[in-house]
């Protein structure tokens, strides 16, 4: 009862997240400054109205809530990745404050982004802890933001789940710069940290070996497949778009090793040309996105080791590039 409990609070938040269309309108405020985040954090105190009380505006020195602390951290060092690394400021690109609920609802087990602001849940302690103890997490929700603001990628099917690779490979990233970790040295894990101690497994997902990162009575098993040979076919989860990610998600990761050195470096930088540069559309399959991240490599580096890697890597996975 629980794990439906659960699996239906999950797919509620993804009908909704699929009602948001378009990008809201909020203006940079005054004084705003280039390369600086504007961050606002909001305790919902256990109700789910938004934004909720707010509790740390940016500036304020940390007080005696970690979540809120960590949902501040979280959202800095995200704002600081895809300003340093991609010359991106904010998540619109034009400076948006950044927003974020913490304690929303009771129990609950999943944090999101809905369409304007984060939020996150505590978890209910038996299953999943806080959700903003992940800085992955926190940098996988504020991606979907850039999403939004850029591709905009049909939140169901193959786009749906390029939509949520993207969110894990740039969460990926942002804890990998936090940690100054590079390909080699990292776990390519996603919510590590948030299962509660009970649940028999390590993380969310994993992108370095899709379909392993738990494996327990109440959650099941990991359903991620890591290659086309074992694309999930399914109706739930808008097609399966937190399962099938898993094939892109290894392509970045075969790419990122093979590579060496920062994920963020070239592994990323032709991820993040694809999803900004104007010809992912909106209904993209995974050859559709395959074939324009082989365009960009070649464009960015020519002839060379990345264009090798890329194709490399979707022929390891098996999607035709
Ligand atoms: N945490 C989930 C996600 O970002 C929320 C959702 O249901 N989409 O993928
Ligand atoms: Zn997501």
């Amino acid at each position: 009862a629980r794990r439906t409990l659960q699996r239906d609070a999950f797919e509620r938040t993804q009908r909704r997240l699929t009602t948001v269309i378009g990008a809201p309108s909020v203006a940079a405020p005054k004084g705003a400054e280039e390369g600086k985040p504007h961050r606002t954090i909001h305790d919902a105190k256990h109700r789910t109205d938004l934004p909720g009380r707010k509790v740390r505006g940016e500036g304020d020195k940390a007080g005696k809530d970690a979540t809120v602390n960590r949902a501040y951290d979280g959202l800095g060092a995200t704002f600081e990745v895809f300003f340093k690394h991609f010359a991106r400021d904010s998540i619109d690109g034009g400076g948006l404050p950044l927003n974020a609920t913490v304690h929303y609802g009771e129990d609950y087990g999943n944090a999101f982004w809905n369409g304007e602001q984060m939020v996150f849940g505590d978890g209910d302690r038996e299953i999943f802890l806080d959700f903003t103890i992940p800085v992955d997490v926190i940098g996988h929700e504020l991606t979907h933001g850039v999403v939004q603001y850029t591709a905009n990628l049909t939140y169901f099917g193959q786009p749906g789940a390029l939509n949520e690779s993207m969110a894990d490979v740039f969460g990926s990233l942002i804890k990998q710069y936090t940690l100054g970790q590079t390909a080699a040295d990292a776990d390519w894990l996603i919510g590590a940290g948030l299962l509660a101690e009970r649940v028999t497994g390590t993380a969310l997902r994993s992108m370095k070996a899709p379909g392993t990162a738990y494996d327990d009575d109440v959650l099941g098993k990991d359903p991620q497949p890591a290659t086309m040979d074992d694309y999930v076919r399914t109706g739930r989860d808008n097609g399966g778009v937190h399962i099938n990610s898993g094939i892109p998600n290894h392509a970045f990761y075969l790419l990122a090793q093979t590579l060496g050195g920062h994920a963020w470096e070239r592994a990323g930088q032709i991820w993040y040309a694809v999803l900004t540069g104007g010809e992912l559309a909106q209904d993209a399959s995974f050859t559709d996105f395959a074939k324009l991240t082989v365009a960009a490599a070649r464009a960015k580096y020519g002839d060379g080791e990345e264009l090798k890697a890329v194709l490399d890597a979707w022929a390891q996975v098996k999607v035709p590039a």
